[in-house]
């Protein structure tokens, strides 16, 4: 297999643009993608401020890597979620050893149990009949909107690739759950107290990030979060896997059929009212619910006394 711009060996076939690379040349392509994908969706100009969700994974530490490369002004943000087996203090391990590697690149570390008195897996026991998956979610969603807004950042991004996002989809298509269809976008924008959203990888395919991290040298976590296993996602991207054998660009064909029956044919669109929002009691972020958000709710009569530090 030879690059097909050098002559070169390759280290990557990539058969949805049929086009084979050397290490060299792929790591000039991958960032031009990923700039495309910045441009084409509008996901944020030159001079703003962003915060890349860093989970010490291979494609959180490969967008910022990408984003630093391209010369935008990105820190980091990691969660130390406290889950077991090593995975959480392997994966905070990484993140920093990233950042200590490039002078300039900034990382602040948030930890959950000593922050707010407990990790995820604590909690989920705390609050018996929540899926550690679920209050996870929520957790991380909250704590980096309230660390880009206080800080400044005009747009959270997050490492989310092709396969992800088809994954998701698969799983919001089976179920029709038509309010998510509406908004699984690479740009959700930001409003009041919500900061923008984007995924700057979303063109990319998860062996092409994970080749991107290899071939650039980053030290990322292999190994899935303990709590991944079995989880239907990754039934969902095996399941698109054997589809895009037989049919190559499946998953392009997808993913990219969604936006534009949004976009070009209304499809999803709701009419209904905005929903109306609030400033939570405790931490002032917005929130649909009376009173506490969910986020402080979560902590309200719990472990420690969160007032004032979200
Ligand atoms: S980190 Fe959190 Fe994931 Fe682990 S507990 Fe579930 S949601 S699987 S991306
Ligand atoms: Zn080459
Ligand atoms: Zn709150």
């Amino acid at each position: 297999m030879k690059c097909k711009l050098c002559g070169g060996t390759a280290v990557i076939n990539m058969h949805q643009h049929r086009l084979s690379l050397c290490g060299e040349h792929f790591l000039q392509w991958v960032p031009v993608q990923v700039a495309r994908a910045i441009k084409k969706y509008r996901m944020f100009g030159p001079d703003e401020r962003i915060l890349v969700a860093v989970s010490g994974g291979k494609d959180s530490l490969a967008l910022w890597d990408i984003l630093l490369g391209l010369g935008y002004h990105a820190d980091g943000l990691h969660i130390n979620l406290g889950v077991g087996n090593g995975y959480s203090a392997e994966s905070q391990a990484r993140a920093e050893a990233f950042a200590a590697a490039r002078p300039g690149a900034a990382l602040r570390v948030v930890d959950l149990a000593r922050e707010y008195g407990a990790g995820i897996p604590e909690l989920a026991r705390m609050r018996r009949g929540r899926k550690a998956c679920s209050l996870c979610g929520m957790v991380k969603r909250h704590i980096m909107n309230q660390a880009a807004c206080s800080g400044g950042y005009d747009a959270i991004a997050t490492g989310h690739n092709l396969d992800d996002e088809v994954a998701v989809l698969l799983q919001n298509t089976l179920r029709w759950s038509v309010s998510y269809l509406a908004r699984q976008a690479p740009v959700l924008p930001g409003e009041p107290g919500l900061a923008r959203k984007v995924k700057p990888l979303v063109r990319l395919r998860e062996r092409e990030t994970a080749a991107y991290a290899l071939v650039r040298g980053i030290d990322y976590i292999y190994d899935e979060c303990p709590h991944a296993e079995g989880a239907t996602t990754l039934f969902y991207k095996e399941i698109l896997s054997q589809l895009e054998t037989r049919s190559r660009g499946t998953k392009e064909m997808f993913y990219l059929g969604l936006l534009d029956a949004r976009e070009q044919q209304g499809a999803f669109r709701s009419d209904d009212e905005k929903v109306e929002m609030h400033p939570c009691a405790r931490c002032g972020q917005p929130t649909t619910a009376p009173g506490l958000c969910a986020f402080c709710r979560l902590w309200a009569g719990g472990t420690k006394d969160t007032q004032g530090e979200v």
